[in-house]
């Protein structure tokens, strides 16, 4: 093999998307190979006994660890900067497994009030079912969490930029404060990818990702990952991952490592078109304000060069009107899709507080700022022109009906 070691710690991250944790194969493939298998076969009981003991290395079963999902495993770590990783079979397997595994009952965990709907259900739901105590509040103002933080505060998890609104946390200034009472700094980086954001430099311990998304790229795929380091990793796959279950299927590893490989310039083509798009958004007057880190106004540009290098590609936007306006305006789009799910090629957009926030509580969606006008819109590949042509047409008929209605003496309110 003439790639080395000393070779790969020097590689750019775009080479390292196409070349990390790459095995040497028997036959010489370019392309990794799929080891679409369950299990191992040993060539007699001493090995068998021996790699369960782990006295000698070497493949299992497909729960336990393959040469697939390592592949994967290694090029994420080396992404992502940190010196292990682990494959899970989603992105909430990759948060579930990552936590579980160090938490107990009695311990507390500080969360960002703005997150995923379903971590947000993890969190307020089962982890209390399960005695953990989990505060949430705003990492905005890092002094918050200082403010949370207890003597039982195991764990501290961020999610920045956050979903839907895309609200920046300073991570180092997050982690500086959790690591003073000695919890470990969990970050979910599926907003930026390791292209855009290493959260390890602020100091995170753990990163996770849903790969379903930008990292895999092409909507074909759940999927999660977890970094951290060996020690972290080691017990995450030894407890939560294996008993638990929650891994990742080998044919899904090899997707991901295909797409893989064009991330960079699809990172590159998702950030122009979502400028384009938030531009086009911010002078549309059926709009009120738009949250899209690549805005000029945005509080991420303080973080612009350090923590972060580059906008990502979901924008925000809270619509004049009421949810009746947020309606008429998905439903009158051709191009973009109404889907839950970004990263993908294709530009999908939804409604927050039906769709991914509704496991929100109303109070707690109130306190997010998860409006019922409020609809995200991950941009995609396409010709950023047809984007916006499309949203223009679907602005103009919303609007137009909106006339409609009002003609018909029905009272609209528009800020
Ligand atoms: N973290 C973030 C930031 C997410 O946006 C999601 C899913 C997850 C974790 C969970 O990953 P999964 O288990 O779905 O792979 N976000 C979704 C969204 O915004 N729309 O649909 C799913």
């Amino acid at each position: 093999m003439r790639n080395n070691a000393n070779q790969k710690s020097q590689w750019q991250p775009a080479t390292m998307t196409i070349h990390g944790g790459k095995q040497p194969d028997q036959h010489g493939a370019l392309v990794a190979p799929l080891y679409q298998t369950a299990t191992f076969a040993f060539s007699n009981t001493a090995e068998g006994s021996a790699r369960f003991a782990g006295e000698q290395s070497g493949y299992i079963y497909s729960r336990l660890g393959n040469p697939t999902t390592n592949e994967l495993e290694v090029r994420i770590a080396q992404l992502e900067g940190f010196p292990a990783g682990a494959a899970c079979a989603t992105g909430m397997g990759a948060i579930s497994a990552a936590m579980l595994a160090f938490l107990e009952q009695g311990d507390h965990v500080v969360v960002a009030d703005a997150i995923y709907g379903c971590s947000f259900a993890l969190f307020s739901h089962l982890f209390k079912k399960f005695g953990i105590q989990v505060d949430f509040v705003d990492m905005t103002e890092p002094q918050n969490v200082r403010v949370a933080m207890r003597d039982s505060t195991k764990m501290v998890f961020i999610e920045t930029p956050a979903n839907p609104h895309l609200k920046i946390i300073d991570i180092a200034a997050v982690a500086t404060i959790a690591h003073e009472g000695q919890a470990r700094v969990i970050v979910d980086n599926t907003f930026m990818t390791p292209l855009l954001q290493q959260p390890r430099k602020q100091g995170a311990d753990i990163v996770i990702h849903s790969a379903t998304k930008f990292l895999n790229g092409h909507g074909d795929v759940v999927a999660g990952l977890i970094c951290g380091g060996a020690e972290d990793i080691e017990m995450i796959k030894a407890t939560t991952l294996k008993d638990m279950g929650a891994t990742m299927s080998p044919h899904d590893a090899w997707l991901i490592l295909r797409g893989l490989k064009t991330l960079d310039v699809r990172m590159e083509r998702h950030c122009q078109n979502a400028v384009k798009v938030a531009e086009y958004l911010v002078q549309q007057p059926l709009v009120r304000e738009v949250y899209f880190p690549g805005l000029p106004d945005h509080p991420a540009q303080r973080l612009m060069g350090t923590q972060m290098h580059g906008s990502g590609a979901v924008i925000a936007f809270e619509l004049k009107g009421d949810i009746h306006h947020a309606r008429q305006l998905l439903d009158n789009l051709n191009l973009i899709t109404i889907a839950v799910s970004l990263g993908d090629a294709e530009t999908l957009i939804q409604h927050p507080a039906s769709m991914t926030h509704s496991p929100y509580t109303p109070e707690a969606r109130a306190r997010a700022g998860i409006s019922d006008t409020l609809i995200r819109i991950a941009v995609g590949l396409e010709a950023v022109d047809d984007i916006i042509a499309d949203l223009e047409q679907a602005f103009a008929q919303a609007f137009a009906t909106t006339k409609t209605e009002q003609q018909q003496g029905e009272t609209l309110t528009y800020g």
